[in-house]
């Protein structure tokens, strides 16, 4: 069968601003929670206790705030002389020129990245947006158009101005709905005539364990809490974003890494669908408009009663269902396993024997790829989006900065040949494909930039040092050759 993809595939590249765009104190920009992460140095680990601009003592394991994973013997500290990733990142802020080009020279049609919310509105609150944080994205768009590349703008990643998680408890607070429609508006308002493609939100259901919520003292409640005013949150941007620009398409995006029962064992496999509905509570409800039938199942395992101990407005269901999604954008990096007694969320997974791993662990499983794809197309009748793959490795450039990454390719190659299968054979819908991430930029479970996934080899190390010169890998001219003959050449 033809690998060769329908003549309006859209291929491209994701970004996340805090992991690339840097700039963190130009053009007006506010502290997003992000900038208070240390980085993954041996010496300074990533997930340490720091001391936030109030006084609070938090522990942002992983990329977020969260409490109640301090390790009791840590020491709270003001990292304030340390490396921060999000500071300088690889600085698309200064070369987004010369990376669109890149993008471009590779033929993409389309670029996702998003848009730093602590730029357009620097604590949240004020009510007039920066002009500045307008302009730098203003930029960026004009830039894609001359290379006919259109955007795909993620809206929310991970990430919100630091002032509303120190002040309301990000995502667990009402208020918070308000603060993120007003932001979402303005983009729409200054944006919309520009971008046909929105996300309202990164990994929504990662909110679940580790989640981009913001919230301070992070619970089974305070975290549902904060998914159902998300929820509410994406419904109502997405009314709105119908409303305003008539030919928009919203998606929200879901981390979609599969998992299979570790045995056949019954038990493994019962527990195994538990497992899967705590991704599906996520993709259920924003895909359908209304909260699954095995909703309370799910809040128990978190140790919340059921849907009755979430605060929800008497005119919640309806915005829910008014403001369902259009399309369902997922990132598929790898697939796990489960089995009875697992903890819930077990991202991990229990070792899958069939599988080879990356230097991180992660199962390599391009089959698992046209298995979700087929699953969420099963479940959820509207087009799917794949808005994240690809490998993180530690590349070892030679001495010209050359990368010949054939890992890399032989990664995408078989990625990407069964996504072709899941659209040409199994007739799953799929818009388009963003790879993470075009161009090397820091890990987000790392901080690091020794995990490099992109087609473009950056100068800089996990301290930030180096030249930030670009400089195209093996997998840069091969990438290249797939988009030229639209899927073809796999
Ligand atoms: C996803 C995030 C991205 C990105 C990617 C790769 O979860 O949406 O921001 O970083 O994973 O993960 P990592 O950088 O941890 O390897």
């Amino acid at each position: 069968m033809t690998k060769e993809l329908p003549t309006n595939f859209l291929w491209g590249g994701a970004t996340a601003d805090f992991q690339y765009e840097g700039g963190y104190d130009e053009g007006g920009r506010g502290p997003s929670t992000h900038d208070y992460e240390t980085n993954g140095s041996p010496e300074h680990p990533r997930h340490h206790t720091m001391k936030m601009p109030d006084g609070r003592i938090i522990n942002p394991k992983s990329s977020f705030l969260d409490a109640e994973d301090v390790p009791e013997d840590a020491k709270p500290v003001w990292l304030e002389d340390h490396y921060y990733p999000s500071h300088q990142a690889v600085d698309f802020y200064h070369h987004y020129k010369e990376d669109i080009k890149l993008m471009a020279g590779m033929g993409f049609n389309v670029y996702r990245f998003s848009i730093a919310w602590s730029r357009i509105f620097p604590n949240g609150e004020e009510t007039e947006p920066n002009k500045e944080g307008l302009k730098f994205y203003d930029n960026v768009l004009s830039e894609l158009e001359k290379y006919h590349i259109q955007p795909l703008i993620t809206i929310c990643h991970d990430e919100m101005p630091v002032h509303l998680a120190l002040k309301y408890d990000g995502w667990n607070s009402r208020k918070v709905i308000d603060f993120y429609v007003k932001y979402a508006k303005t983009l729409f308002e200054h944006f919309g005539n520009r971008c046909k493609y929105w996300l309202t939100f990164n990994e929504i259901n990662a909110v679940r364990g580790f989640g981009p919520s913001g919230v301070h003292k992070a619970t089974g409640l305070s975290r549902y809490q904060a998914a159902h005013n998300m929820f509410v949150a994406s419904a109502k941007t997405v009314s709105l974003g119908h409303k305003l620009m008539p030919h928009s398409q919203f998606g929200t995006m879901y981390a979609l890494s599969t998992c299979y029962p570790a045995t056949c064992k019954p038990e493994d496999v019962f527990h195994n669908q538990a497992e899967l509905r705590e991704n599906w509570y996520f993709v259920d409800t924003m895909g359908r408009g209304y909260y699954p039938r095995y909703a309370d199942e799910i809040l128990q395992h978190h140790g919340v009663k059921g849907l009755s101990e979430i605060k929800m407005d008497p005119s919640d269901k309806q915005t829910l269902k008014e403001g369902q999604l259009d399309f369902i954008a997922f990132s598929y990096y790898r697939s796990n396993t489960s089995k009875a007694g697992d903890a819930w969320f077990n991202v991990g997974g229990s070792a899958n024997p069939y599988l080879e791993k990356t230097p991180w662990g992660w199962g390599l499983d391009p089959l698992g790829l046209r298995y979700t794809m087929n699953m969420i197309y099963d479940r959820i009748q509207k087009p799917i989006f794949i808005v994240e793959n690809g490998m993180g490795a530690i590349d070892k450039p030679d001495d010209k900065g050359y990368v010949k990454d054939d890992y890399r390719i032989d990664y995408l190659q078989k990625h990407l040949s069964a996504m072709a299968d899941a659209i040409n054979i199994d007739k799953v819908p799929c818009i388009g494909y963003t790879m993470w991430a075009p161009i090397d930029l820091i890990s987000l479970s790392t901080g690091e930039m020794k995990k490099r996934y992109g087609f473009v080899y950056v100068d800089m190390d996990d301290l930030g040092h180096g030249s930030l010169k670009r400089i195209p890998k093996k997998s840069y001219g091969w990438m290249k050759h797939i988009i030229e003959t639209n899927g073809k050449a796999l």
